[in-house]
């Protein structure tokens, strides 16, 4: 293989797996995620592979980068952003399309659209190099990746289906139930639990159960802003001491600033601060303490290790966020948090949660609650041709085109409204 390959032909693939009901402050999850896998093939026959979100104004966008990518040199990275940010100017809006549930608000659909071909183009400099991804970005700074388990509310099934295989958790004895399920499954070795969901002392209370069940254990709670200032600051004093930090617990950099303001809980966003532009003011407000990163919304894994040195000349914690996802993303997030060295904290990850996928098993193993950073070329992981299309049958049958936990909801629960800034 020469150093000239270039990209001779992209496939996206969109594709739906089965979710169960985990419940969130915006409502429930649908009983599909969806998610689009890219192919980039080259001349010189490899293939990179990346993984994104697959809401429908999103895949018309990677679509149509996908079409203008033939010819493009795999190693030219800037010129790809170039190129995405060409595309987005000629559409007509520039802001992200994946919908996140409801959650965010994201200005630009540069980073988003930009990142899984990034993840793709490394892919396939990887296994030009005979590299593995990690060492693209650096190189290991550790073998293996800590995660932290997440635990959710959830009903035991889905309307009309049969109980899942966790079975329900609304109360903090069901939540201990999961999280013993989580731990002795999977041996993490810390908990979050997704708040935002029932009144702030009964997710306390579940809090406190965690704790007395599991000794030691770092706990960190999330209720995605649920909650104004200065509830959170009851909440954060109720909790000193129990979780390593709260995630989200009132919406903005403001917000959060406030409720910094009077406490020493140290405060984790995934929500105020999700683009390079919100680090001066966050900062200068000292409104978070830790900043998630998230290679799919921070416009890929060159751009997260850039914001990973900000955190570290700043002072701020690190850790990582996940949204459903498959296991091209997992191993993605894995070597980039292999090549973090001012990595603070576990990673979050949705992963324990589907029952399905579309690499090759034995990748990407749990094993006391880490992964083993894949040392074979690129990303380490084979595409499941067979998977992938019976997948994307799914994605086809399953009618689902866009995250909207609130609209699902609002068909089980017509009076259901999103309980941000709620309690
Ligand atoms: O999947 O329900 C969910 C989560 O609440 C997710 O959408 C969030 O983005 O995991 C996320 C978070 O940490 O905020
Ligand atoms: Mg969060």
């Amino acid at each position: 293989v020469t150093a000239r390959s270039r990209i001779s032909r992209v496939t996206v693939t969109p594709v739906a797996f089965a979710d169960p009901p985990l419940l969130n402050v915006v409502g429930v999850h649908q009983p599909f995620a969806l998610r689009a896998v890219l192919e980039l093939h080259t001349d010189t026959g490899l293939i990179g592979l990346g993984e994104t979100y697959a809401d429908e104004t999103h895949l018309a966008r990677l679509d149509a980068v996908a079409a203008e990518l033939p010819g493009h040199d795999p190693y030219d990275l800037d010129g790809l952003r170039r190129l995405v940010a060409r595309m987005l100017a000629s559409g007509e809006s520039g802001r992200a399309g994946a919908s996140f549930g409801g959650m965010l608000d994201v200005d630009s659909a540069l980073d988003t659209v930009y990142s899984p071909f990034e993840v793709a183009c490394l892919d396939l400099q990887g296994h030009e190099a005979g590299r593995p991804m990690s060492d693209l970005l650096g190189g290991r700074v550790r073998d293996r990746v800590a995660f932290s388990g997440y635990l959710f509310y959830k009903w035991d099934r889905h309307p009309g289906q049969s109980p899942d295989e966790w079975g329900e958790a609304l109360g903090p004895d069901q939540i201990v139930t999961q999280a013993r399920r989580m731990v002795d499954g999977w041996g993490f070795g810390s908990l979050k639990l997704k708040g935002g969901v029932l009144p702030p002392e009964e997710e306390c209370a579940a809090i406190e159960a965690l704790r007395d069940a599991f000794p030691g254990l770092p706990l960190r709670l999330d209720p995605n802003g649920a909650w104004t200032p200065e509830t959170s600051l009851r909440v954060a004093n109720r909790l000193a001491g129990v979780v390593e930090y709260l995630e989200d617990p009132t919406p903005g950099i403001a917000g959060m600033a406030q409720v910094s303001a009077g406490t020493d809980v140290p405060l984790a966003t995934n929500m105020c601060v999700i683009a390079f532009e919100h680090l001066p003011p966050a900062i200068a407000s000292d409104a978070v303490q830790v900043v998630l990163s998230d290679h799919h919304l921070w416009g890929g894994l060159r751009r997260s290790m850039l914001l990973g040195g900000i955190t570290e000349t700043f002072g701020l914690g690190l850790s990582m966020h996940s949204n459903s996802h498959l296991g091209i993303s997992l191993a993605a997030m894995v070597h980039l948090a292999a090549a973090s060295p001012h990595l603070t904290y576990a990673c979050d990850t949705h992963y324990p949660w589907k029952t399905e996928d579309l690499i090759e098993p034995g990748g990407l193993e749990f094993v006391d609650g880490s992964v083993t950073v894949p040392t074979t070329p690129g990303l380490g992981v084979t595409l499941d041709r067979d998977r992938l299309g019976e997948l994307h049958e799914q994605y086809l049958s399953c009618g689902v085109r866009r995250r909207e936990d609130t609209v699902y909801m609002q068909e089980i629960q017509p009076d259901f409204r999103p309980n941000t800034s709620r309690w």
